[in-house]
C-alpha cells in the first residue's frame, strides 16, 4: 500500500524520524527528508546506500521561506506526495521559574509553528488531489500534563487542538489527518544520547515507525486518528 508512494518526512536527520524515513523506505515509499543542519544529508547518503529513494533538504521547519522552498522542491521533484510526517521537535524540561521567554518561544516555534508551516504548506496540493494523508508525531504530554516540562507540554496540546481542527476541515477532501502520542522514545531527544542505560526500556525508535506504517497503510475508507503508546515501565495515569 506504500510502495511507491512518496512521503515527506521532517526531522528526518536522527531518532525516530530518521527510522521512520527507514521502515517508509522498505516499504517502496520515495522520500523527501527535512532537518535543519547538514546532518539530514548523512542521513539520506545512508538510506540511499540501503536501497533508497531519497531527497534531503536542509530546511528549518519554523521558518515560512524555507518550508516553502522545501516543500516546493519535493513536490517539483516528485510530483507527487501522498504522505507527510510532521515529525520535527525539540524539548526541555525544567521547571517553570527557570524557563527563559527566548526558550518558551523557541519550543513552540518548532514544534508548533513548524507543524502549522508543514501542514499549511502541503494542503492546498493535497487539497487538488483529493487525497493525503498527514501524520503528527505529539507526545503522551499533549494529552496529560507533567511536572517541570510545562513549555514542552503546552506545545503538544497545542498541537493536537491545531491537528484536531485541521482534520474536520480537510475530511471532505479524502485527507487523512492522525496523530502518534508516543512516551519516552529512545533518541537524541532534549539534548540525550541514543542507546543510554536509563533508557534500556523505552520505547524504541521502530515502535514509532512502525505506528506511523499502520497509520499511513489503512484501508482509504478509514482514519486513524490517534495511536498512544508509552513504555510499559512509564507511569501513565489513565483518562
Ligand atoms: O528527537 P531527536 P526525537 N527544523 O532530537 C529535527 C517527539 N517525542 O526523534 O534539525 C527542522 O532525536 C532534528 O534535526 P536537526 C518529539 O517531540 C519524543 O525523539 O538537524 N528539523 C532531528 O532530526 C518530536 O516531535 C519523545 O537538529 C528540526 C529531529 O528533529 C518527535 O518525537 C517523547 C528542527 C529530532 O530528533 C521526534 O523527536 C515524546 C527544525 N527547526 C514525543 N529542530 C522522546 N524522545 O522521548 C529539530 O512524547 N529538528
Amino acid at each position: 500500500m506504500l510502495n511507491q508512494k512518496v512521503a515527506i518526512v521532517t526531522g528526518g536527520s536522527r531518532g525516530a524520524g530518521k527510522a521512520i524515513a527507514g521502515r517508509l523506505a522498505a516499504e517502496g515509499t520515495k522520500l523527501a527528508i527535512i532537518g535543519s543542519s547538514e546532518q539530514i544529508h548523512e542521513s539520506a547518503k545512508e538510506l540511499t546506500e540501503n536501497g533508497a529513494e531519497v531527497l534531503s533538504i536542509q530546511a528549518d521547519v519554523s521558518n515560512e521561506q524555507q518550508v516553502k522552498n522545501a516543500f516546493k522542491q519535493a513536490i517539483d521533484h516528485y510530483g507527487q506526495i501522498d504522505l507527510l510526517v510532521n515529525n520535527a521537535g525539540l524539548g526541555f524540561f525544567k521547571p517553570t521559574e527557570e524557563t527563559t521567554l527566548e526558550e518558551w518561544q523557541k519550543v513552540f516555534a518548532v514544534n508548533v509553528q513548524g507543524v502549522f508551516l508543514c501542514t499549511k504548506e502541503i494542503l492546498p496540493f493535497m487539497k487538488e488531489k483529493k487525497s493525503g494523508t498527514i501524520i503528527t508525531i505529539s507526545s503522551d504530554v499533549g494529552r496529560r500534563t507533567i511536572a517541570n516540562g510545562a513549555a514542552y507540554t503546552a506545545t503538544k496540546y497545542a498541537v493536537q487542538g491545531f491537528i484536531g481542527s485541521v482534520a474536520q476541515e480537510v475530511q471532505e477532501y479524502g485527507i487523512r489527518i492522525g496523530t502518534i502520542n508516543p512516551g519516552a522514545i529512545d533518541t537524541y531527544f532534549a539534548d540525550s544520547k541514543q542507546g543510554e542505560t536509563h533508557k534500556e526500556d523505552w520505547l524504541k525508535v521502530n515502535d514509532i515507525a512502525e505506528a506511523v506504517c499502520y497509520m499511513a497503510s489503512a484501508p482509504k475508507h478509514m482514519v486513524v486518528d490517534e495511536i498512544m503508546l508509552h513504555p510499559l515501565s512509564q507511569e501513565y495515569p489513565r483518562i
